[in-house]
């Protein structure tokens, strides 16, 4: 299996996430993909390349054109404006006001966000394009005819909608490579989203379109980040009506009722037939993960790649969440181990 990977990720490195009403360490953190660089290369995965340039084609129709330009410009903005600290916003277009993107960047950082623990850097939106060129190459690998890839992402992307960035993610990669596929001549993508978050961003991104199934497992909104999006009854709209399938989970969930709806929404993937399937893969299901309240254990990972291998479908496994980083490694790898049949 490839491995698409780059040092560029740690341009992307906050001093602070706003947490608890403080702000601490990141736990969104360089040594995540460390952790799992590490364990691929004691399990024996050695096949390492690095990304392609990135082609803006298909991030142009995933991300609006000022939500771009706005990544590109703000921490030089935040910087003009002689402010001390990271870029973190402190106003935002709630409920009755307008949806106009304002000159200033206080005002834009709300106008762009959809939480405030994602802070922008000098380097973010370097490591945010050399990510989603990660996924996109891992795309052009499976659209040439490989089975498998593994993008090792960071930082994440499936918080990120077309105009909004948070949850540490900023552009959303999983979705940049869906479109990837469908301009390769795909005609229908799966997305499996097993992070222990709703891909809100993802949903959202594809919530009106029939070509792209999205199919997410995560902690009830009702308790979970990111709280205003994954309920059971979004089920896509339009053309989408039926390909947004939700599995909101309430707190303690063990693997035995989270295989089962696993279980189910790999049934829907099948019944769906698609090209090829996405797996925007979070393990922040772990047990130990410091934000999040499943239950799963590390074999349970090997388990679950194996149940994913056995759809039978061209599998592209995009990096996203974890945070348990002591043991991110082994439990990314057991996916892929799992997959593989090691
Ligand atoms: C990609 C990804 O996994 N993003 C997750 C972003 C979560 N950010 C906010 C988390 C707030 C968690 N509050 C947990 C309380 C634990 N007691
Ligand atoms: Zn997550």
């Amino acid at each position: 299996m490839k491995i698409i990977s780059s040092e560029d990720h740690r341009k992307h490195f906050p001093k602070g996430e706003l947490f608890g009403g403080e702000f601490v360490r990141p736990f969104e953190c360089p040594e995540r993909w460390e952790h799992i660089v590490n364990r691929l290369k004691v399990c024996g995965f050695d096949d390492f390349a690095a990304p392609d340039p990135l082609d803006w084609a298909p991030v142009r129709k995933i991300h609006t054109g000022p939500f771009l330009e706005f990544l590109k410009n703000a921490w030089a903005m935040w910087e003009a404006e002689g402010f001390n600290g990271e870029a973190v916003p402190t106003v935002f277009a709630a409920r009755r006001m307008q949806q106009r993107e304002p000159n200033h960047i206080d005002g834009k950082l709300g106008y762009f966000s959809m939480a405030l623990e994602t802070a922008i850097t000098a380097g973010t939106w370097e490591a945010a394009q050399a990510s989603a060129a990660i996924a996109q190459t891992g795309q052009r690998l499976i659209s040439a005819g490989a089975q498998t890839a593994f993008s090792l992402c960071r930082p994440p992307g499936h918080h990120a909608a077309s105009d909004l960035y948070g949850g540490y993610c900023f552009l959303n990669n999983a979705a940049i490579a869906a479109q990837g596929y469908l301009d390769a001549g795909a005609k229908r993508v799966a997305i499996l989203d097993p992070d222990f978050h709703h891909g809100n961003g993802t949903q959202d991104i594809f919530y009106a379109r029939g070509d792209v199934l999205f199919v997410s497992l995560h902690g009830d909104p009702m308790d979970a980040f990111p709280h205003f999006l994954g309920f059971a009854d979004e089920t896509g709209s339009g053309p989408g009506e039926g390909f947004n399938v939700n599995y909101p989970l309430p707190p303690g969930t063990p693997y035995s009722v989270w295989g089962d709806a696993l279980n189910q929404g790999l049934e829907r993937i099948r019944n769906y037939s698609p090209d090829v399937l996405i797996i925007s893969l979070g393990v922040d299901t772990y047990e130990n993960d410091p934000i999040s309240f499943f239950k799963l254990k590390s074999d349970d990972f090997t388990d679950y790649g194996a149940r994913i291998a056995g759809v039978g479908l061209p599998t592209h496994f995009v990096m996203e969440g974890g945070y348990a980083v002591e043991e991110i490694g082994t439990n990314t790898v057991n996916v892929l181990q799992g997959y593989l049949g090691a």
